[in-house]
């Protein structure tokens, strides 16, 4: 892949001197793949210094680069067999003169939980090789959006198999794509379930990533890899085309590595579609979520602190509880330069704040009970699938059936599958719960913030506060890195699996590891957190404080394929 070094400074040499750079670029004219933002890109595409094919063909080196070799990351589970005739057409279409706005010929990884029609020869497995070779229907509604923006989808992310909703296993795992790991330390956990969309992302793989989020699944990867991540409003982003967990809590969100480009997604997936009616509700016409960034966003606003229940999204589940204290002062130091934007920080605890938090025992398998007819309704919507599995029970099985594939040794829980077992369409009971859980949660953060008078809340991410219950956005842009002196700590199982049965240690916490900062309100606010998102952003540029250890920063840049 990479062309002789002499070779090249000599094509630089002689390009400049003939002042020729217009069509053969000098390296300075390209941009860093590990960080180029999407108007970085759209530049040099605009100005023929390369084409979005020369863009795929850079990021497929850099994912063989990392992805099973090298770091090992395993962030992506597969890549496109049509992503360079998608390119060569978004290449033809610019030379026309009808690139179609900001994503146009950009690569884009979407989780494998995305449906990708059948023709681009990619599988949509949720990381189950039960879901291996199926035939779906036809595209994700948000992957036909983002087509029609002119994207390219590049390939496919691994995931915590079906977004998490399998059991207690860790984040980042799948059967089909292995366990991936975090781009900021070996075998770091890489945070979940959107692990590969992230890592992705974070190390430039792809121009950006689209992730699920039921309960934290976008924010709390994008908090691990240092990245921005949305997790929108319930019904801002159609679900038609995903593989499900609940109607009441999925949503569809973006990772990027600013702002600005996560705002230029939303754009794009969010809006109304008819094959998911919980769309139909929002708001019309959405608002532009790139016109309300400015540095200035802070100023006079009031940001509440719940300072009384910070904590970990699924610190139960994880045996956690609450931030580590070296998260203290990164999070206090936070808090200033939004004082010192304009932003007022007051305390705004959050009452009766227990019963909204979401992995409390008796509930999680409440939430879960819609998986089990919601997945079988996926499953039967689905043209083929080989495996012949069309049930949760036959799911389950299957799993039972192939141990060496779906079972290895500290992967075998199936705890949330079988939680969601005796639940069906027809016993709605839980319903109740769900709704009036639902409406409970709304009521609260409403009061909360009309009673301390704030625009929105700020904690650290992930954080789990009862937003994914209340159906609530929450945006997410790094805040930090945890001190180099942090003990890598091998994470999870360790109540159910002796250290020395793991067939793999992951890590979490780990020195430097990178930590977000979320900013959360209530329905359809998702423009607002943006802006304060982007003003903290643009006061501390925290991504390239740090970055990813030199292994898993992959070589490969757009010069190596020119
Ligand atoms: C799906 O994955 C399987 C197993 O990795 C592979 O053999 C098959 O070619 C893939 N199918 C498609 C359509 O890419
Ligand atoms: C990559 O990691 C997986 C575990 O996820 C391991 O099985 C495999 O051997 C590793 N491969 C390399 C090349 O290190
Ligand atoms: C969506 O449609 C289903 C039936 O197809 C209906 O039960 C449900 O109430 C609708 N939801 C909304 C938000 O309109
Ligand atoms: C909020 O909760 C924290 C922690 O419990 C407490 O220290 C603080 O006094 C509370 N603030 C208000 C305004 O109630
Ligand atoms: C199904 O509904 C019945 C009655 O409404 C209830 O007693 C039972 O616990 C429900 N089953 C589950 C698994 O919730
Ligand atoms: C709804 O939730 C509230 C708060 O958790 C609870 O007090 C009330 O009993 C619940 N109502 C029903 C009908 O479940
Ligand atoms: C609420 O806060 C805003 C500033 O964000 C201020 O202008 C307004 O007067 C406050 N309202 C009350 C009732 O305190
Ligand atoms: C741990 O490994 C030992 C053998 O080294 C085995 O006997 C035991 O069953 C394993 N335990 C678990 C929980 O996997
Ligand atoms: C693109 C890529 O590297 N895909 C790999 C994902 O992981 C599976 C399982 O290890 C490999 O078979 C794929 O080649």
């Amino acid at each position: 892949m990479l062309f002789p070094t002499c070779a090249l400074i000599a094509s630089i040499l002689v390009a400049s001197a003939f002042g020729e750079f217009l069509q053969t670029p000098r390296h300075h004219d390209l941009p860093d793949l590990y960080e180029a933002t999407f108007a970085e890109l759209q530049h040099g595409l605009d100005k023929g210094h390369y084409t979005s094919v020369d863009l795929v063909k850079a990021y497929f080196a850099r994912i063989e680069e990392v992805n099973k070799q090298g770091a090992n990351l395993s962030a992506i589970i597969q890549t496109s067999p049509v992503a360079l005739d998608a390119a060569a057409h978004a290449d033809k279409l610019r030379k026309h003169g009808k690139a179609l706005g900001p994503l146009h010929g950009l690569p884009f990884v979407v989780k494998d939980n995305y449906d990708t029609q059948y023709e681009d020869g990619m599988n949509t497995t949720a990381g189950s090789y039960a879901l291996i070779n199926t035939h779906v229907q036809r595209d994700a509604y948000t992957i036909e959006k983002l087509k029609k923006a002119g994207a390219i989808i590049l390939g496919k992310a691994n995931l915590s198999q079906f977004a998490a909703w399998r059991g207690i296993v860790p984040n980042g795992w799948s059967a089909v794509g292995g366990q991936c790991y975090s781009p900021y330390y070996p075998q770091g956990m890489p945070g979940g379930s959107s692990s590969g969309s992230a890592v992705a992302t974070a190390i430039g793989l792809s121009a950006g990533a689209l992730g699920t989020d039921t309960a934290g699944s976008v924010v709390y990867p994008a908090s691990y890899n240092n990245l921005v991540g949305v997790r929108p409003t319930v019904g801002l982003v159609s679900r038609a085309g995903l593989v499900p967990i609940t109607e009441h809590y999925d949503t569809a969100g973006p990772h990027a590595r600013t702002v600005t480009d996560a705002a230029h997604l939303l754009n794009v997936i969010a809006g109304p579609d008819r094959w998911d009616n919980w769309t139909l509700a929002q708001p019309e016409p959405l608002p532009d979520y790139t016109a309300g960034l400015s540095k200035h966003a802070l100023r006079g606003v009031r940001l509440g602190v719940p300072w009384e229940k910070i904590g970990y999204s699924g610190a139960a589940a994880a045996g956690g509880n609450g931030l580590p204290e070296s998260l203290n002062p990164i999070f206090y130091n936070a808090l200033e330069v939004l004082k010192s934007l304009g932003a007022e920080i007051v305390d705004a605890n959050i009452t009766d704040i227990d019963s909204l938090l979401w992995f409390d025992d008796g509930r999680a398998s409440t939430y879960g009970a819609d998986f089990k007819w919601q997945l079988e309704a996926y499953f039967e919507g689905l043209l083929d699938n080989p495996s012949g599995v069309r049930s949760l029970e036959q799911l389950i099985a299957f799993n039972y059936d192939h141990p060496e594939l779906e079972m290895p040794p500290t992967y075998e829980s199936m705890s949330r599958m079988e939680a969601a077992l005796p639940y069906s369409r027809a016993n709605a009971s839980y319903l109740a719960i769900v709704s009036n859980d639902t409406f409970t949660a709304q009521q609260i953060i409403h009061d909360t913030k009309a009673k301390y008078n704030v625009s929105a809340f700020v904690f650290p991410s992930p954080q789990n506060a009862g937003w994914y219950k209340a159906m609530f956005p929450q945006v997410t842009v790094p805040m930090g890195f945890l001190p180099d002196d942090t003990v890598a700590t091998p994470y999870l199982n360790t109540a159910t699996v002796p250290p020395s049965n793991y067939s793999n240690i992951i890590y979490d916490p780990y020195p430097g590891k990178p930590h977000g900062l979320t900013f959360a309100s209530t329905e359809w606010t998702e423009a607002q957190l943006l802006s304060y998102a982007y003003a903290f952003e643009q006061a501390t540029h925290v991504r390239l404080q740090k970055r990813a250890y030199a292994e898993a920063v992959p070589k490969t840049q757009l010069y190596d394929v020119l």
